[in-house]
C-alpha cells in the first residue's frame, strides 16, 4: 500500500479525552475514532490488526476443535425470559422494541442463544461432546465506557460454548479453551497469567480470568514470578490427549485477582511474589446445568433418561486486545507491533521522492516485496525525512527500510527493527533477503 493513497489520519496533538497510552496512540496512529461514547469506528489501520488478533484467536479455536458459527447481534427478550436474565441483567441491556411491539435487546453474550439452537438440534448424547464458536459484536451499555477500545459499549468478543454428557467431559472441553486462551495469547507477544475468579452474571462455580499485566489495568493481582520469568506454554499440544496436567501446571500455581487473594499463600512465596495491575483479555466458565435446566435443554443420556447438558461458556475480547497489545508493547515514539499482529510487516520510507534514483529504486523494492507476499506500507509522500521517521515509529511497524540517495550510491539501505531501534547499513539484497525470509 502506498501511503500517499492510504486512509491515515494521524494526530499531531494527543487527544485531551484519552486517559491511557493504548487509547493516546490508537486515536493518533489514525486506527479508530469515536463514534459516541464507547463506540468506534475501526479505519484501515486500526481494522488490519482487530483482523489479525482475530486469525489468531480463529486459528487457536480451530485448532482446539471448535467449530464456528455466527450468531446475530439482535436477541429475542423471550429467550432470556426462560433463563432469568432478562431481568438479571439490569441496565447493561440495551433493549430494542421492534415495529411489532416485541421486545429485542442487543445482545451481550450468547449463552441462550446458542442454548436455543441446540435444544432443538441435538438430541442424544451420542452426538456430543461438541464445542462451537462464533465472533461477533457485543453491547454493553457500560456504568463508565473509557480507556478507548478497553471498555467499549460496543465490542468484538470471540465466545465459545461447551455442551457434554458430564462432569468430567465438561472439564476437558474447559481444559482445551485453558490451554488454547495460553496459545493464542502467547501468539500475540503477551505473558498472560489464568486466575482463579468469580462467575458474576454468567454464573456457576469454576471460572478463571486471563489477565495481562499492565500499569493501567483495572484490577490489582497478585502471582507467582514465575507467570512473568518462565515460559510455560508448550508448543505441541494433543488436544485430545490428557490436558489435565498441563492445566494443573498453571493452577497449582499462586495467582488471585483482587476478590480472590490469600494473605497466608502470599507471605508464604515471600519474594516470588509479584503484586500488579492486570487486564482481563479473557474469562472462562464451567456452569453446569444452570442454562440447560433453566431453558429445557436435555439429551437421552446412555440410560434413555433425559439429561440436562453440562455447559461452559468462553470469552475472548478481540477487540480489547488491540489495545492490551499497545499497552503492553510501546514506546515513547510510538506503537511496536509484534510481528504476529502488525498492520504491515514493513515499513518502506523513501527519504527523497524528488530524486529519480530513489523513486525507481523503491518502487523496484516495494514490487519486489509485495510479490514476496510481503506486507508493505511505502511512504512515497513528498514530506521531510523527520515526517516520515516519526509517523513510522508512531504506527509501529515491525521493520522500517529507509532509502536515501547516499545510501544508494554504494547500493546499501538501512534497515531499522522498531523493537530494538538498531538500524544497521547492509546492502539492498541483503536486505530484501532478510525481510522476505
Ligand atoms: N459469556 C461469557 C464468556 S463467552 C462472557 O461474556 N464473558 S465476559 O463477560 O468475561 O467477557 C469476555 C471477554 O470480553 C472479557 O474477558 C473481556 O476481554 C471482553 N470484554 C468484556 N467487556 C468488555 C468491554 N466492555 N469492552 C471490551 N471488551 C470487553
Amino acid at each position: 500500500m502506498r501511503l500517499s493513497a492510504y486512509f491515515l489520519p494521524t494526530l499531531k496533538e494527543t487527544p485531551a479525552e484519552a486517559q491511557i497510552v493504548s487509547h493516546r496512540l490508537m486515536l493518533r496512529a489514525g486506527m479508530v475514532r469515536q463514534s459516541s461514547a464507547g463506540i468506534y469506528s475501526w479505519l484501515p489501520l486500526g481494522f488490519r490488526v482487530l483482523k489479525n488478533i482475530e486469525r489468531i484467536v480463529r486459528e487457536e479455536q480451530d485448532a482446539a476443535g471448535c467449530q464456528e458459527i455466527l450468531m446475530p447481534t439482535i436477541q429475542p427478550a423471550d429467550l432470556w425470559r426462560e433463563s432469568g436474565r432478562y431481568d438479571d441483567y439490569g441496565p447493561e441491556m440495551l433493549r430494542i422494541t421492534d415495529r411489532h411491539e416485541r421486545d429485542m435487546l442487543y445482545g451481550p453474550t450468547n449463552e441462550e442463544q446458542i442454548t436455543d439452537i441446540f435444544r432443538h438440534s441435538v438430541k442424544s448424547y451420542r452426538e456430543l461432546p461438541k464445542l462451537l464458536y462464533h465472533i461477533q459484536w457485543k453491547f454493553r451499555d457500560e456504568v463508565r465506557p473509557r480507556f478507548g477500545v478497553m471498555r467499549g459499549r460496543e465490542f468484538l468478543m470471540k465466545d465459545s460454548y461447551s455442551f457434554d454428557v458430564d462432569k468430567p467431559s465438561a472439564m476437558r472441553a474447559y481444559n482445551k479453551m485453558f490451554i488454547a486462551y495460553l496459545r493464542t495469547f502467547k501468539r500475540m507477544g503477551l505473558k498472560v497469567i489464568p486466575m482463579r475468579a468469580e462467575s458474576g452474571p454468567i454464573g456457576g462455580d469454576t471460572s478463571h480470568e486471563f489477565l495481562i499485566l499492565a500499569d493501567t489495568g483495572e484490577s490489582e493481582v497478585a502471582c507467582h514470578r514465575d507467570f512473568i520469568d518462565a515460559d510455560l506454554v508448550a508448543s505441541d499440544i494433543d488436544y485430545e490427549g490428557d490436558l489435565q496436567h498441563l492445566v494443573d501446571g498453571f493452577t497449582d500455581k499462586y495467582a488471585a485477582t483482587d476478590d480472590e487473594r490469600d494473605p497466608s499463600k502470599e507471605k508464604e512465596l515471600g519474594d516470588a511474589l509479584v503484586i500488579a495491575r492486570g487486564i482481563e483479555v479473557g474469562h472462562i466458565f464451567y456452569f453446569g446445568t444452570k442454562y440447560s435446566k433453566s431453558m429445557g435443554a436435555v439429551v437421552a443420556g446412555p440410560d434413555g433418561e433425559d439429561t440436562a447438558l453440562e455447559m461452559g461458556s468462553y470469552g475472548i475480547g478481540v477487540s480489547r486486545l488491540v489495545g492490551a497489545v499497545i499497552e503492553a508493547s510501546h514506546d515513547d515514539a510510538g506503537i511496536i507491533w509484534p510481528e504476529s499482529v502488525a498492520p504491515f510487516k514493513v515499513g518502506l520510507l523513501n527519504l527523497k521522492t524528488d530524486d529519480n534514483g530513489c523513486v525507481a529504486a523503491c518502487d523496484g523494492i516495494y514490487a519486489k516485496l509485495r510479490s514476496a507476499g510481503v506486507e508493505v506500507l511505502y511512504d512515497d509522500r513528498p514530506e521531510r525525512a523527520g515526517v516520515k521517521f516519526a509517523d513510522m515509529d508512531l504506527i509501529g511497524l515491525p521493520w522500517q527500510l529507509v532509502v536515501g540517495p547516499r545510501g544508494l550510491k554504494s547500493g546499501t539501505v538501512e534497515v531499522k527493527e522498531r523493537k530494538t531501534g538498531e538500524r544497521p547499513e547492509m546492502p539492498l539484497e541483503t536486505a530484501l533477503a532478510q525481510l522476505t525470509a
